[in-house]
């Protein structure tokens, strides 16, 4: 439904710019660069263009998880992408991820810099490279993979289903809401029910897996999400809840969502990272 009726799509479908969306400014339906933009580099191997949205945080938090664990090798230097001034369409990002989307990754530690785009693939590509956060032995491998697989395929049906239309589209639609309500509760429903089982998704062992899905379900957990906890009624999950707040207790995890955080309380933000010691200087935009 529009304002003026019951929508009939045309023939050919047209770019509406103004199309009312909280983000219609931003969204496109080509690719590619806007314009010219070198990304900056700084001294560590690790170079991450990023936002601590929930994709952006599940890679800060795994990089903050390296280091507590003792790999040095994932020093990191954290550079703000402000995705609603368009920055995700500068040249040099869409170098690093052609999808022009936060999280994006170079690792210039090898003889030949990598990039890596995708938040489940920058996760897997560290979890790799220390040896860390991934289980080794097959059935528990295989385990992690399929809950992290799991979240990369469901949160899209939170975000930009629920979340877009209870929170950012112009109109209230009662059939789309409805419809991305019932799949988000279900999802609740899937971890809750593993969480019942196991301290964490993979079974026993803190995984990616966990730091995957920890970003989006436990800010959904926490009634942090588009204003919905009361609407999806997220305190009735417990094995949820219990999960989201154990992790969120974790140092690394306090860090990593601070990083590339430009909103919120101050305390709270880190705009840039380049060092450990930054945290202690509180927010500080480059
Ligand atoms: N599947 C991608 C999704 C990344 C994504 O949707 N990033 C959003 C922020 S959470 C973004 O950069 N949006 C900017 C845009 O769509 O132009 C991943 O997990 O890395």
């Amino acid at each position: 439904m529009t304002e003026e009726g019951p929508y009939t799509p045309p023939k050919i479908w047209t770019w509406n710019k103004a199309n009312g969306g909280a983000f219609a400014s931003i969204n496109r339906p080509i690719a590619g660069p806007t314009h010219e933009k070198v990304l900056p580099v700084g001294r560590h191997p690790l170079q991450l263009y990023s936002l601590a949205t929930p994709n952006g945080v599940k890679v800060t938090v795994m990089l903050e998880e390296l280091l507590a664990a003792g790999h040095a090798g994932a020093e990191y230097d954290a550079w703000l992408i402000r995705i609603t001034e368009g920055s995700q369409f500068g040249s040099g990002f869409v170098e690093v991820n052609p999808n022009s989307k936060i999280p994006a990754l170079m690792d210039h530690s090898g003889p030949e810099p990598i990039r890596v785009f995708e938040s489940g693939a920058i996760l897997l590509y560290l979890a790799e490279k220390f040896g860390a956060f991934l289980p080794t032995d097959p059935k528990t491998r295989t385990e992690c993979l399929s809950w992290l697989f799991w979240q990369m395929g469901s949160a899209p049906f939170m975000g930009g289903g629920f979340g877009h239309f209870y929170a950012y589209a112009p109109v209230k639609i009662e059939y789309a809401i409805d419809r991305f309500a019932m799949e988000v509760k279900r999802q609740l429903d899937v971890l809750d029910r593993r969480l019942a089982e196991v301290p964490y998704l993979a079974g026993d062992e803190y995984t990616i897996a966990d730091i995957a899905a920890w970003p989006w379900y436990g800010q959904m957990a926490r009634g942090e999400a588009y204003g919905a906890g009361e609407f999806l009624q997220v305190q009735d999950y417990k094995n949820v809840q219990r999960w989201t707040a154990e992790i969120g207790e974790r140092p690394a995890v306090k860090r990593g969502r601070m990083v590339n955080r430009v909103v919120g309380d101050p305390a709270g933000q880190l705009a840039e990272r380049h060092d450990a010691s930054d945290f202690e200087k509180g927010s500080v935009v480059f």
